[in-house]
């Protein structure tokens, strides 16, 4: 194909749900010729009126480019939905949520069927796409150079991010950055929820709390380099000897304020544990190895 530097590369998009409509349209402002496809064939409309191409079937929308994006509701959606297309010589991009595994399995399903493949993970919710410093991005894994070859098409929704040559990645790093959002999002509950029956204004209170994380949050560096390092006691500035004495507090503050500790109990007694097997000179990280399990 001979397409200049200002001819912006044409792409396929199966699947228009609320992710799948706010990528086509970040493609479409940026002038990217776009078929769409999608088993409910009203959600195409509107994309037809903005100048996506539509087509009837799955199969007519994979022949219609080389860059095939889908960005379904699950990987049983998306067998369902390439089942019966062709997809010899294809780049097929895949930014359907699933685990690493079906991400491995769905690698060479599609390497079976001749498509080159990359598997994604997208960290953002619709509203930030298409939306520079909104801070979204997308996890990709798989070839280094199919990646960088699609690079620039696939930084227009939201950055792009190269994790590893295994197409298992791009789902463990995703599932890994949600869960840790959801361990702050469970803190903050709790934090809520100790103010809840006080003359507190939540709103007053939540500048606060969002600073608290923000500072907090580049401890993770300290941890990845302790974890790198096997040496869980290098730059420790809060012992979990320390730390573990201050439990008390936490619970009687959460008694006291007639909150359930059910989201903080079951960390504190992993600090426990670490501390009674004689960590009590690291800080946090020991207890990463307590969720580990190892092989028999
Ligand atoms: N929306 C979000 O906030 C999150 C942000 C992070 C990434 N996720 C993942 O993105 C995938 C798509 O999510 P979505 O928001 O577009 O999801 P829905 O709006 O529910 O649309 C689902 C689309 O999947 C189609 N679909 C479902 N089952 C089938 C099937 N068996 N065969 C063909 N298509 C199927 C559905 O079609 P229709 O119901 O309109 O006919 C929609 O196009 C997802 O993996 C998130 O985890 C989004």
């Amino acid at each position: 194909m001979n397409r200049t530097d200002t001819e912006k590369t044409p792409v396929t998009l199966l699947g228009l749900g609320a992710m799948g409509t706010a990528l086509a349209r970040s493609w479409l402002a940026a002038g990217h010729p776009l078929t769409v496809w999608n088993r409910t064939p009203s959600r195409a409309r509107a994309l037809a009126a903005e100048g996506a191409r539509t087509v009837e079937s799955a199969a007519a929308a994979v022949a219609a480019n080389t860059l095939v994006v889908v960005c379904l509701l699950d990987d049983a959606s998306v067998e369902d939905t390439l089942t019966g297309t062709d997809l010899t010589g294809k780049d097929l991009v895949n930014l359907t949520t699933g685990t690493p595994s079906q991400a491995r399995a769905r690698a060479a399903w599609a390497a079976e069927r001749g498509a080159r493949y990359l598997a994604g993970g997208i960290m953002a919710v619709p509203p930030m796409i298409g939306v520079p410093g909104a801070g979204g991005f997308v996890l990709h894994s798989g070839a280094r150079d199919l990646f960088d070859q699609c690079r620039d098409t696939l930084a227009v929704p939201a950055g792009a991010v190269h994790v590893g040559e295994n197409p298992g990645h791009a789902a463990l790093h995703d599932v890994a950055l949600l869960s840790a959002m959801y361990g702050m999002f469970a803190g903050a509950a709790h934090a809520f929820a100790l103010i809840r029956r006080e003359d507190i204004d939540p709103t007053a209170f939540a500048p606060l709390l969002a600073d608290w994380l923000t500072a907090m949050a580049g401890a993770v560096h300290g941890t990845a380099e302790q974890l790198r390092d096997g040496d869980y006691t290098k730059g420790v500035t809060s012992t979990l000897a320390m730390q573990v004495a201050g439990t008390p507090t936490f619970l009687g503050t959460a008694e006291e304020q007639g909150v359930s500790p059910e989201l903080l109990a079951p960390f504190f007694a992993l600090m426990r544990r670490r501390l009674d097997e004689g960590g009590g000179e690291e800080d946090l990280t020991g207890v990463i190895d307590l969720l580990v399990s190892r092989p028999e």
